[in-house]
């Protein structure tokens, strides 16, 4: 009798998955291609940081270990480099196209191109403010308004024991870059619960090491009431430090220094006491956006917004972690 019900059972399951073979969407097994036979084109912001580093270091890690086939292209920060390039993915037929956009607007005619050529769009890393949500299949990535209010919690708590106002310089990310704008945002939130705290001046460093030291140089100069520098990557802030100490200040004393990111020079200026707190930003993003090709391959939807877990670190938790860290 239990045999009975299993072979009946079996016999089911193949129907079952007969009559999903038939109904099978472009990209699944029937007659589609394997991972070893795709194409993906990925066109990188440019190479701005030592996170930008860290995360193409792994995607092309990522790629190789999954034996995918990648063309991969930097656009120095450019926009209009990136368009090329995605125009580029559309001509060569690629099967995907992924790419961090370098600012939020500006996608749309590109994106409906790659649309009518039937190729996917995956974002990783920065967002499009694309009303048209189909243009793409996913964005996987950080929150970036929760990375600045993360910040802005540890400034407020820290404020608490000071007895005047506490004047912050922002040192901001790219114009128009997801980051910049969500990080500004999320910390202006959090700051705007103490009135004694106040962002003096705001300026952009174009999230560069070289960026950050010139603009805080100036306006450490026009600020001198500043006590706090809150850079939206940890390359600003360590570009940052060395105009502190240009100066003849202390860095993470005479100025706070509050940074995003978590990267291995960020975190050793955190352990050695120059950056007071680092709210993590995952560049390690390649393993996922392979799960994302797998299962959009096999013809599998994926969730619309794909959020990366992250958390923060103070120069204790930076001094324990450092050995363990990727990147
Ligand atoms: O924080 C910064 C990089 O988009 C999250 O870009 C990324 C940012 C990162 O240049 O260091």
């Amino acid at each position: 009798m239990k045999k009975t019900i299993g072979l009946f059972a079996a016999g089911a399951l193949v129907l079952a998955l007969s009559a999903c073979g038939g109904a099978a969407p472009a990209g699944s097994a029937g007659g589609a291609k394997s991972l070893d036979q795709l194409v993906v084109g990925f066109a990188q912001v440019g190479a701005e940081s030592g996170w930008r580093t860290a995360n193409t270091k792994d995607i092309q890690a990522s790629f190789k270990e999954a034996n995918i086939k990648l063309q991969f292209s930097d656009a120095q920060q450019k926009q209009e480099n990136q368009i090329k390039a995605i125009r580029s993915y559309i001509q060569q037929k690629v099967d995907y196209i992924a790419f961090s956009p370098v600012v939020q607007t500006g996608w749309d005619a590109v994106l409906n191109e790659a649309k009518a050529a039937n190729i996917p769009v995956i974002l990783t890393d920065r967002a499009v403010d694309s009303k048209d949500t189909s243009l793409y299949k996913t964005f996987l990535g950080s929150d970036f308004i929760a990375e600045g209010k993360k910040a802005g919690d540890w400034l407020v708590a820290d404020a608490k024991s000071a007895s005047g106002p506490v004047n912050v310089i922002q040192l901001e990310g790219t114009t128009g870059s997801a980051p910049a704008i969500d990080r500004a945002k999320g910390f202006a939130d959090a700051i705007a619960t103490n009135p004694n705290i106040k962002v003096v001046a705001s300026q952009t460093g174009d999230f560069t090491r070289a960026g950050g030291k010139q603009v805080a140089e100036a306006l450490l100069k026009s600020h001198p009431e500043a006590t706090v520098i809150y850079a939206h990557n940890d390359d600003m802030g360590l570009g940052a430090i060395e105009a502190i100490e240009a100066a003849g200040k202390v860095p993470g004393k005479d100025i706070k220094i509050i940074t995003v990111d978590a990267v291995h020079d960020g975190m050793q200026a955190l352990a050695d006491g120059k950056i007071n707190f680092i709210v993590e930003c995952s560049p390690l993003l390649g393993k996922q956006l392979i799960d994302i090709i797998t299962k959009l391959n096999a013809g599998q939807t994926v969730p619309a917004r794909i959020v990366t877990e992250e958390g923060t670190f103070t120069p204790e938790q930076a001094k324990a972690a450092l050995p363990n860290r990727k990147y």
